[in-house]
């Protein structure tokens, strides 16, 4: 793929420009002068963002937005201008571009290698809710309509099953299964949002431990990142999210689903460290908190499985069975969150104030 990286005002001439990271959606390229300055360089998926425009016009808001907030350069992505003075470069294909600077120091985590960390970044998430909470809402476009709205990924699923568009929905009837059977479930949030019981908050939204970087030396964590599903949301998602990946004792992609399960210990780190940062959370919002885990990691699975029998049209795959493997553990962690379901309700209802 060409990169326009003569597009961008970097320091120094760029001596390398290599694939880069574990995300699912964007292409993601680091980006390396002569200077010894280093970027993140990315192209976004176009296929899964309809409008990239509105998209970046959200980031380069909330960038800013967040930049003044922490004196600290590393606590806030930065985008770096293109020789045009805008923060996006569009090719001659279509495609958007952007860059921000590296933030050096940090590392990135597929698995948490301690409490502490999980702890940390479950703060940093909070302290995300936080730092947004004077943020102009209504300036957001919404680049993923009905991102977390489960309900509607659960019409979305039952058309994919019915086109079968690869010709791999036998082969998965047990899974398909599954997730039919939850349906029910998975309306709890969505119906609560309706009826006014839980609010609209700026959320991330994609709570990934991949998704914030931590110090290198000392493990706290620096800065949010991808920022690209930013939009209005339910704050038991992001809550949910980040339990699915990081409280599961296995990868996401994980054959062997004997080592999957969700930890109660990292659920409770992640408690401590969420819940008191988040500004002002509700009873109902914090009630609302293990059945964000619960649903999330359902509709995780859906998703998978739903691109599994679309024939991996949104997820990047390394093998053809990755997102059979990727919704196999998202089932499993299902299960044993409803094995564990009345204690991570005492865990979240010990932080309702009476
Ligand atoms: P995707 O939407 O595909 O998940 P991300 O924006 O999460 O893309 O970026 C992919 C990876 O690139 C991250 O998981 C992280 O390792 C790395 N990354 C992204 N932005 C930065 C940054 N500013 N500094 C250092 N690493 C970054
Ligand atoms: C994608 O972009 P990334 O890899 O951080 C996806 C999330 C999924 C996640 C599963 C925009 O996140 O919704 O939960 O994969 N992002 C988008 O790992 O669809
Ligand atoms: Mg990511």
């Amino acid at each position: 793929m060409e990169t326009p990286i003569n597009a961008f005002c970097f320091d120094g001439n760029v001596i390398s420009c290599d694939k880069y990271g574990e995300g699912h959606i964007n292409q993601t390229y680091l980006v390396v002068t002569d200077k010894g300055k280093r970027y993140i360089m990315q192209r976004l998926n176009s296929f899964v963002f309809k409008d990239c425009h509105g998209l970046m016009n959200n980031v380069s808001s909330v960038t800013s937005f967040l930049s003044k907030k922490y004196s600290d350069p590393r606590r806030s992505l930065h985008l770096v201008p293109t020789l045009q003075g805008t923060d996006w470069h569009v090719d001659h294909e279509g495609y958007y571009w952007r860059v921000y600077d590296f933030i050096e120091g940090s590392t990135c985590l597929q698995m948490a290698r301690s409490k502490e960390d999980f702890f940390n970044s479950a703060a940093a998430f909070g302290g995300f809710q936080a730092a947004l909470i004077d943020f102009p809402a209504s300036t957001l476009v919404e680049t993923i309509p009905n991102f977390h709205n489960t309900p509607a990924r659960y019409q979305q699923f039952k058309k994919s099953l019915k086109e079968n568009a690869a010709g791999r929905a036998e082969e998965v009837e047990e899974e398909i299964h599954f997730i039919l059977s939850r349906e029910e479930d998975a309306v709890y949030l969505q119906e609560r949002l309706e009826k006014g019981i839980l609010p609209l908050r700026v959320t991330h939204n994609d709570t990934k431990l991949n998704n914030v970087l931590l110090d290198e030396n000392t493990g706290e964590a620096l800065c949010i990142i991808d920022l690209d599903t930013v939009m209005p949301g339910l704050v038991a998602y992001d809550f949910g999210d980040s339990i699915r990946f990081g409280a599961s004792t296995g990868a996401e992609d994980e054959k062997d689903l004997s080592k999957i399960e969700m930890d109660l210990d990292l659920f409770k780190a992640y408690c401590e460290g969420f819940i008191p940062a988040c500004p002002g959370l509700t009873s109902e919002e914090i009630r609302s908190l293990p059945y964000g885990a619960k649903i999330i990691t359902l509709e995780n699975a859906l998703r998978f499985l739903m691109d599994y029998i679309d024939g991996d049209t949104y997820y990047k795959i390394a093998h053809p069975v990755q997102n059979l493997d990727r919704a196999r553990t998202q089932i499993k962690l299902v299960m044993d969150m409803e094995s564990k379901f009345h204690e991570m309700q005492e865990i979240c209802n010990s932080y309702i104030s009476l």
